[in-house]
């Protein structure tokens, strides 16, 4: 029988090709060496660095599915994944910056745009000089994005945008702003539009005092009568299946992410228990603290193998998106269970930033949230096997 390695439990890493290796490695290194040092502040200080976006994007991690005539790394959805996979081994926000830029808003950009939509924002977007964000979410439209309020009215030239959002990341340094509106014109469908900072009438106040995702932005928009002309128009979708062909892909890769901060907690409290020593000997060599121990391992094992599967028929086009609900609903889900798990595991130590557990513990709080909070998920999964809609 070949050996065991108790990091990678079902060899993840022979699974991948020469290519997502590399560039999962880069992610790795970048993630290591330039966002670990700077995290612990940047969270106790509420503090978003823009020029994250500017490096993410040098090293090729902004619109890793793109293809490269756009700007971006035209590699495949398993790349993706590991790249979020290795930013959220450091923070949930950081990824949550990443995600939000290359799924939310390069992604529709890229597939329901027209070509000199693509040609303007793709390649300010990839390299990081512009922003983005995404809005879906209103003060009254949470769970339920069809009972938005932003309308789109039809004026001569284009549309007047009225209403307002609300927990968008990334809104108050952004550049470009994706949003979703119920269109006159379109008979009150769903349309997605490209907004510019600086429009009048265009806001994005910052959310203070948010508890989690401190590195993260996050913003309102406000939209008080925004006038744009024809090209701010994403021509080629309208309903709902606009925003949800987005999500789909963010949620993926938060699935990814989520295990990576999960691996951050559980190697931590590994490391942790053979270090510490209580009753004359190593945490570790207590029976509970294996277990829990073996607990994370194997969540995460399943996890991780859960999205490369997923992953591998996204590549190939032949995924469906409540595939996509199994893994975000149950890696976000697992993952808090273990980083709270770690946070015991540390004792009191396990409440001080330095050891950086809590940090995991807070921010997967909001990634357990959002994209479709866990038992949105569930109801998701309920409807496709019994056929009734529980939503409402
Ligand atoms: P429903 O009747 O199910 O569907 C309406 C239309 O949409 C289509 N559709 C999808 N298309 C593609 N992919 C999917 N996953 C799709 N799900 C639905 C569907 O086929 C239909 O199309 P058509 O042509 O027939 O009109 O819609 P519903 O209103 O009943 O939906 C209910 C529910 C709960 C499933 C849905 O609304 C939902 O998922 N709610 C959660 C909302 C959410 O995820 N919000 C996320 C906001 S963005 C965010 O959080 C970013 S954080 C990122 C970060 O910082 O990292
Ligand atoms: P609600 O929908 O009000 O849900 C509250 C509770 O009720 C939840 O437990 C939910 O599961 C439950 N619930 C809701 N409906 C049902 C039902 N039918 N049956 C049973 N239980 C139900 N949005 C964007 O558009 N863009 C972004 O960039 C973005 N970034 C975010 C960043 C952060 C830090 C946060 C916290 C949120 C972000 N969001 C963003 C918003 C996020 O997607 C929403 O918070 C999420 O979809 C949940 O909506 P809600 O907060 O209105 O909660």
């Amino acid at each position: 029988l070949a050996g065991f390695d108790w990091a990678d439990p079902f060899r993840l890493t022979d699974q991948l090709t020469e290519d997502e290796r590399m560039i999962a490695d880069s992610a790795r290194a970048y993630a290591q060496e330039k966002l670990q040092p700077r995290v612990t502040r940047a969270f106790a200080d509420e503090q978003t660095d823009p020029e994250i976006f500017r490096e993410m994007g040098q090293m090729g991690l902004l619109g890793t599915t793109i293809p490269e005539e756009y700007g971006g790394l035209g590699a495949g959805y398993v790349s993706y994944g590991l790249v979020a996979r290795e930013i959220e081994r450091v923070d949930s926000g950081y990824r949550s910056m990443m995600s939000v830029q290359s799924s939310l808003v390069m992604y529709p950009i890229y597939a329901y745009g027209s070509e000199e939509q693509r040609r303007k924002y793709l390649p300010k977007l990839a390299s990081g000089e512009w922003i983005g964000c995404f809005g879906l979410t209103e003060p009254d439209a949470g769970s339920d994005p069809a009972s938005m309020k932003t309308r789109a009215e039809k004026t001569a030239n284009g549309y007047r945008l009225t209403g307002s959002k609300m927990w968008i990341s990334n809104a108050p340094i952004a550049d470009v702003f994706v949003v979703w509106a119920k269109s006159d014109a379109h008979d009150g469908k769903i349309r997605g539009f490209v907004l510019e900072k600086g429009m009048k009438g265009l806001s994005a106040p910052k959310i203070e005092n948010k508890m989690s995702l401190r590195a993260s932005i996050t913003g309102e928009i406000v939209m008080d009568g925004v006038e744009v002309g024809e090209e701010a128009l994403l021509p080629n979708i309208q309903g709902l299946k606009g925003p949800f062909g987005c999500l789909n892909r963010a949620r993926y890769g938060i699935a990814w992410g989520a295990m990576g901060a999960a691996e951050f907690c559980w190697h931590a409290a590994r490391a942790y228990g053979l270090d510490r020593k209580q009753f004359n000997r190593p945490l570790a060599q207590t029976q509970l603290y294996q277990k829990k121990l073996a607990d994370m391992q194997t969540e995460i094992a399943l996890g991780l193998q859960s999205c490369l599967r997923v992953g591998r028929l996204m590549d190939e086009a032949n995924a469906a998106p409540e595939m996509i609900s199994i893994i975000k609903r149950n890696n976000c889900g697992k993952a808090l269970d273990i980083a709270r798990m770690a946070r015991d595991m540390h004792g009191g130590n396990g409440i001080s930033l330095e050891f950086h557990v809590i940090r995991h513990m807070i921010n997967l709080e909001t990634v357990n949230t959002y994209e479709g909070t866990h038992d949105v998920h569930a109801l998701i999964l309920g409807r496709a096997q019994t056929g009734l809609q529980a939503f409402f």
